[in-house]
């Protein structure tokens, strides 16, 4: 059963997340083109090459998606704002249409009672940049926080929190080194130049923003239990290196404005002149942090591949859809190990934890009992992670749709409402059935 409300301190917030080019329909508005539409149209990139192009029409259709927050008893929504929509060149002059739609759409949590949490940058560069190379173009650092004034201009009035980049890591090391996210590189310079600009993008904007009088700024960071596969020292020294890797590397910058030997030791010959110079930018003080949680990942050696030479080994325990292991107890290893190591008293939100599922709409219903044994494990682990002295302050599942999920198209399903994509029909699952329940209880 999923613990109730009540089993939480008063003030926790309850949420569902969402991004930007995976449910608002790109087509929609004037945005931009982005890296994500020419990454998706080259075969072999995503599932039957499908895009962002209309996805769940949330653009036209935010009115009865945001219904569904409110009815289920939800206090806050975690969304994006994308880039090449505010602003379709990437920077100069602003898509009016686009800064407009996110003003209709914040208001219209705020008329349901719904507390926005914003996220600046969730995947969507604008094509016009990334053609100058994207992350990997030291001036990315202005251009981001040029775009994260002009949005902020318009909806810091009104936004309850501001995320500046959502999984660094997948936008750095996913996307420029394993080639499995948009640009599709696997290049060990672009990802050390990535690694470093998308951080360096982060301070500027939080500087820019602070100056702006915003005071609730923060990221998100995604995070693994990274676990030896066998006792031997090799699977010892892989898990120690995705670790510094996957999640060292951002928060220690962040937090103790340093990098992780283990994994500067493969990146540093590559990374831009000077960038000791940019540590205390990066590491100026923030607000909350967000982390997201899905998985561990089990590693052993792999000496015959370049650095890091290490390998993922599949898991023994059961899997969701995306074949990533259910490990309840590695969100609150990491909770806990962020607030002991790293961060102490900062507000600490998951901002995004869920799973995908095969669902399938019988007799008009969904009956994902898997998933909401997944909803009721992880929040026990964020329970036992605030008994241990983790300083939580809210959950959002992801997602609240069923949603464009990248180089999976919309095969893979992680809403806690259904989405049939002929009709765009929204159907919530027995999972939105059970959290809203217990938000009651
Ligand atoms: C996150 N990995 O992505 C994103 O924030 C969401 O947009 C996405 O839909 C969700 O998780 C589910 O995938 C990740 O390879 C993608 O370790 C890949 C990884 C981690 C997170």
């Amino acid at each position: 059963m999923i613990p109730g409300r009540s089993s939480f301190p008063e003030g926790f917030v309850f949420g569902a997340a969402t991004a930007a080019y995976q449910i608002e329909g790109h087509r929609f508005g004037g945005a931009g083109p982005t890296h994500w539409d020419s990454f998706a149209a080259t075969p072999g990139n995503v599932v039957r090459a499908e895009d962002g192009a209309t996805a769940c029409d949330h653009y036209h259709r935010y009115e009865e998606d945001l219904d569904l927050l409110k009815d289920g008893g939800f206090d806050a929504y975690r969304f994006s704002t994308s880039w090449a929509r505010v602003l379709p060149e990437g920077r100069g002059t602003p898509n009016a249409e686009g800064l407009d739609y996110y003003d209709r759409l914040v208001d219209a949590m705020l008329e349901r009672g719904l507390t926005p949490f914003q996220t600046l940058y969730h995947w969507e560069m604008p094509s016009a940049l990334a053609d100058l190379g994207g992350w990997t173009n030291p001036d990315v650092a202005h251009w981001f926080a040029d775009y994260a004034e002009v949005i902020t201009r318009r909806l810091g009035d009104r936004v309850a929190s501001i995320a500046t980049i959502n999984e660094p890591w997948c936008v750095a090391f996913l996307s420029h080194f394993l080639g499995h996210h948009a640009p599709g590189l696997r290049d060990i310079r672009a990802a050390a130049r990535a690694m470093h600009h998308v951080l360096k993008a982060h301070g500027t904007a939080v500087e820019r923003l602070r100056g702006m009088g915003q005071d609730t700024l923060g990221i998100v960071l995604n995070f693994e239990a990274a676990e030896p596969a066998d006792d031997s020292a090799g699977a010892a020294r892989a898990a120690a290196v995705q670790d510094a890797i996957y999640n060292r590397w951002f928060i220690e910058a962040i937090s103790k404005g340093q990098y992780p030997a283990e994994a500067l030791e493969g990146l540093e010959p590559h990374m831009p002149k000077g960038w000791q110079d940019d540590m205390a930018l990066i590491s100026q003080p923030i607000d909350f942090l967000g982390v997201n949680y899905y998985t561990r990942s089990l590693l052993r050696a792999a000496p015959d591949q370049p650095w890091p030479s290490v390998a993922p080994v599949e898991g023994p325990l059961p899997k969701t859809q995306m074949g990533w292991e259910i490990y309840p107890e590695g969100l609150k290893i990491i909770l806990t190990r962020l607030s002991r190591d790293y961060v102490g008293e900062l507000p600490l939100y998951v901002t995004e934890n869920g799973m995908a599922w095969d669902d399938h709409l019988t007799d008009g219903a969904v009956t994902d009992a898997e998933r909401e044994a997944y909803m009721a494990a992880h929040l026990g682990a964020v329970q036992q992670a605030r008994a241990e002295g983790a300083n939580m302050k809210g959950f959002f599942y992801w997602s609240l749709l069923d949603n464009y999920e990248w180089a999976f198209g919309y095969e893979k399903r992680f809403g806690m409402v259904h989405v049939d994509f002929d009709s765009l029909k929204r159907t919530p699952k027995a999972s939105y059935h059970a959290l809203s329940a217990a938000l009651a209880r």
